[in-house]
């Protein structure tokens, strides 16, 4: 029998809960206008007011939020209330080197870990449960969002944060964790260790697991399902809008239900903006309906995906999302981090190098790996080892404290990358997801 963490919410009819979000959308119009200036300005730019929008049927009318946006207005524009109200930040990297900071009240804090909870039971959590989280914690939402929900499902929650593989495997066995949430590559590493170590899936207490934060295929899902001998379910969710949860899978395992009870989705053309008819592929737009401190109207998440309302056996009435398909953007996601190619050049720029490089990305047993091929100028190239060794040493730990994540830095010679005749390749992705 399907559960649910929120029945008369995840299977309220669409009637309801169409009229959640006029209410919501209306009263969330007139809380950003009245207390953020900078959506006020842009609002008032695009010829709407608070009066124009009605119900969620006028959400077109809004202009579109984005990571620029966020940038501009870094770190306190648009903050909708008093910073004595706030109690969290979480934070994730930006186009460039300013991160994006989201603010929490408590109450957004409570119902962001309501739908991390709502997961948690859509993968059939309970109480009886131990809940092993190996997302980071941190600025990353990925632990404390889970951690959060783990929470109020009741599940004995072991706050591993990720790394450290052989403390992993000792507490899922040790502790009889029942479900795993972590990166999907994540996942598929800890089974791999645990195919090593000689054990077959039936010693595995695990399972179910809650895996997101980055792409990941069907075939993928099938290799961790066979080797951890769990049901492998997705989540979905992004900084902006609180964290994992804002869609999340059902045991139909085909499709993410977004909480349409605090986001409204759209899917628009990347190119036009042109807001795109039910079943296309577009780019998902979310418009954060209950957030206090930190609400995004119409934010473009320049993931590719497409909505569909087919009704699900599972019972929960949300809309789904498909698997994201792609970026609109060029943001890549290595080991569950967001990285901008214009983050590297940054790093490149602040240290002297010319912007000759190229990223290689590539998925080397299930786990990605970044290198990053530099030219030197004609002035830095010599034949002294010990000194190309040095500072690709220094250029490593600047990309560290720039990306949250290890790059392998190669200073090649002057001149040594191929130039393109049109737009430079910089990025070079082998996975196969
Ligand atoms: O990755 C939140 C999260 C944590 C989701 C844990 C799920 C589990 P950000 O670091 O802000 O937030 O990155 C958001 O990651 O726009 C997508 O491009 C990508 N992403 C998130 N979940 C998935 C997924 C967290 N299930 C960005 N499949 C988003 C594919 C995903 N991509």
């Amino acid at each position: 029998m399907e559960r649910y963490y929120q029945p008369e919410i995840e299977t309220a009819s669409r009637e309801q809960i169409k009229a959640w979000q006029d209410e919501r959308l209306v009263k969330q119009v007139k809380h950003v206008w009245d207390n953020v200036p900078y959506y006020r300005a842009k609002m008032e730019k695009a010829g709407v007011t608070p009066e124009d929008i009605k119900g969620r049927d006028d959400l077109h009318k809004l202009p579109f939020v984005t990571k620029d946006d966020l940038r501009e207005a870094y770190p306190y524009g648009l903050l909708a209330k008093p910073l004595a109200d706030c109690v969290r930040i979480q934070s994730t990297s930006g186009t460039t080197g300013k991160r994006v900071v989201a603010f929490y009240t408590q109450h957004d804090i409570d119902l962001w870990e309501d739908c991390c909870a709502r997961a948690i039971v859509a993968v059939g959590g309970t109480k009886e449960d131990v809940c092993q989280v190996s997302y980071g914690y941190g600025l990353f939402t990925g632990g404390p969002g889970l951690n959060g929900g783990s929470h109020k499902v009741g599940c004995l929650t072991i706050p591993t944060s990720s790394g450290n593989t052989e403390r992993q495997i000792m507490f899922i066995r040790d502790l009889n964790a029942t479900i795993l949430c972590c990166t999907p590559s994540y996942a598929a590493y800890l089974g791999e260790s645990m195919k090593e170590m000689g054990l077959t899936p039936d010693q595995i207490p695990l399972k179910a697991g809650i895996f997101g934060a980055e792409a990941w295929s069907e075939e993928m899902r099938h290799d961790i399902e066979k080797t951890l001998g769990i049901k492998a379910y997705d989540i979905y969710g992004l900084t902006e809008l609180s964290g994992p949860g804002v869609s999340f899978e059902c045991s139909a395992q085909s499709g993410m239900h977004i909480n349409e009870d605090h986001f409204i989705a759209e899917i628009i053309d990347p190119e036009t903006g042109e807001v795109l008819p039910e079943g296309s592929k577009g780019e998902l737009v979310f418009t954060s309906i209950t957030k206090e401190a930190f609400p995004l109207l119409r934010y473009r998440t320049r993931d590719i995906c497409i909505l569909s309302s087919e009704p699900c056996p599972c019972g929960r009435t949300h809309i789904k999302m498909s698997k994201p398909m792609g970026r609109s953007d060029d943001m890549l996601i290595i080991r569950g981090v967001n990285v901008f190619p214009s983050q590297i050049e940054t790093v490149l720029l602040n240290n002297g190098y010319p912007a000759n490089y190229q990223i290689i990305v590539d998925r080397v047993r299930n786990t990605d790996t970044l290198d990053v091929q530099v030219e030197m100028t004609p002035e830095m190239f010599t034949d002294n080892l010990g000194e190309i060794d040095q500072r690709q040493k220094t250029l490593m730990d600047s990309m560290r404290a720039m990306l949250g994540i290890t790059a392998k830095v190669t200073l090649v010679a002057p001149k040594s990358i191929v130039r393109s005749e049109g737009k430079a390749v910089r990025v070079i992705d082998k996975r196969k997801i």
